[in-house]
């Protein structure tokens, strides 16, 4: 029977699974050679912690990597239903939760490697965590997808440690009640965005639909919904979709450098954004909570058949 231990939090709503023990051996090297060597070599690892019967769509898998640089806390890979994430940026708040929760780390900065760069976070006195996320950027602006059913839809490319497309909502209206349409309608966005070609920089896949809208919440700038890879929602504002934004908003001249941008999700949870700007690109931080839910130690018994998960 293998034992692998794990902790739970959520980061407003959006699940962090975090693997503390029994993980695979991925030798040495730099995150992204890590990850490769995670997605070629141990993919069922990946099913057994997130997909289920043990996980579900909408959990993020942390795997804690020892750090390249000796001045880094951790290097994490970040991994979904259905592959890897270059970040994530509501799955690091949780990571520094659970790192706090085990006592490795207090209140102050600290570095994280990921596969796209190092992330520093900031844990506060209070207990708020802010990331100072990789360099963001919109790629492209107000780009036309003939989305099957739903007709023409204009949007915004950019990169906030993953690739997304912005698109302002205009029906259905951004409501927890509309998300089965809301659902349908990224995911056929997210289809012929591919279908169509449309990609990032050097031809990345667009892996996240953003749809925004002003929020009718006072104190609250926007409200969002973002598909994820795996075709679940983000119930967190999407800390790399926050990072997206503040990207966008930058290259509009909509929020000056320095300025808050409260970013709500679907369901009410919040991020605060802000920005300084790096050249062409801008250096988003984006601050929120988490919450440390489930201390567990997973068990993979090689007599159940979906012992590494389903799919
Ligand atoms: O917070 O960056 C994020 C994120 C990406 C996918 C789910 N959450």
């Amino acid at each position: 029977m293998r034992r692998i231990r794990v902790i739970d939090s959520h980061t407003g709503g959006e699940p962090t699974r975090v693997v503390t023990e029994g993980g695979p051996e991925l030798g040495t090297g730099d995150l992204a050679s890590l990850r490769e060597r995670f997605r070629e070599r141990f993919d069922d690892f990946r099913k057994a912690i997130v997909c289920e019967p043990r996980g579900s769509d909408v959990m993020v898998g942390a795997l804690l990597c020892p750090p390249v640089s000796p001045s880094s806390v951790a290097g994490i890979i970040f991994f979904n239903n259905v592959g890897y994430l270059g970040m994530c940026g509501h799955g690091t708040i949780g990571v520094v939760k659970t790192l706090e929760h085990l006592g490795r780390i207090g209140p102050g900065v600290h570095a994280l490697e990921t596969p796209v760069g190092v992330v520093k976070a900031t844990l506060h006195p209070d207990g708020s965590v802010s990331i100072a996320n990789v360099p963001s950027y919109r790629w492209a602006h107000d780009v036309k997808v003939d989305v099957p059913g739903h007709g023409e839809v204009h949007g915004d490319i950019a990169w906030g440690g993953n690739w997304f497309f912005l698109s302002r909502a205009t029906n259905p209206p951004l409501e927890l009640a509309r998300v089965p349409a809301l659902l349908a309608y990224t995911s056929a966005i997210k289809q012929a965005l591919a279908d169509q070609g449309i990609t990032g920089e050097g031809g990345a896949e667009i892996d996240h639909v953003e749809l925004y809208a002003p929020s009718p919440t006072p104190g609250v700038d926007a409200r969002n919904f973002v598909l994820c890879p795996g075709l679940a929602y983000d119930r967190s504002p999407c800390g790399t979709g926050t990072s997206a934004k503040v990207a966008c908003l930058a290259a509009e001249g909509a929020l000056a450098e320095g300025d808050t941008w409260v970013q709500e999700s679907i369901i009410g949870s919040r991020f605060q954004a802000r920005y300084v700007r790096d050249g062409e690109r801008v250096l988003p931080t984006i601050t929120g909570t988490a919450s440390v839910n489930a201390e567990a130690t997973l068990l993979v018994d090689p007599k159940d058949p979906f012992a590494w998960g389903i799919g």
